[in-house]
């Protein structure tokens, strides 16, 4: 099982009280797989701060074509998300790919496999 490097940006909006200190997890939805809840942290960083843009680098099985992403949290903190881009090497080529809040609807249900996700993240990075 082969695993691609994935490169999300995390924009937080400007606007007064976009940033937060709450949990903050990721699921990105390919054409060929789904990752399932995964936590974007750095340690040590105070991430999705106002105005910030944050780099997580996580590990995946090839996703095929991404075609969505949903973000959640935990706690009661507020957050307003600019756009999440993400950056992949898997296909052989690096593609990039831009999202933002509410513009890009999952528009049926699908039914994919859990792709392979590597728990210990922090310590590879
Ligand atoms: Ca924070
Ligand atoms: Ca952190």
């Amino acid at each position: 099982m082969s695993f691609h490097e994935f490169t999300i940006h995390v924009r937080t909006s400007t606007k007064i009280f976009s940033g937060t200190d709450d949990d903050v997890f990721i699921d990105i939805i390919g054409e060929s797989a789904q990752t399932g809840w995964t936590k974007l942290d750095n340690p040590y960083k105070n991430d999705f701060e106002r105005g910030n843009t944050d780099k997580f680098k996580l590990y995946f099985t090839d996703l095929g074509t991404i075609n969505a992403v949903r973000l959640k949290k935990n706690g009661r903190d507020d957050w307003r998300v600019h756009s999440v881009q993400i950056d992949t090497t898997g296909g052989g080529k690096m593609r990039k790919y831009l999202f933002k809040p509410r513009v890009k609807k999952i528009k049926k249900k699908i039914k994919l496999p859990k792709a392979f996700s590597t728990p210990e993240i922090s310590s590879m990075m």
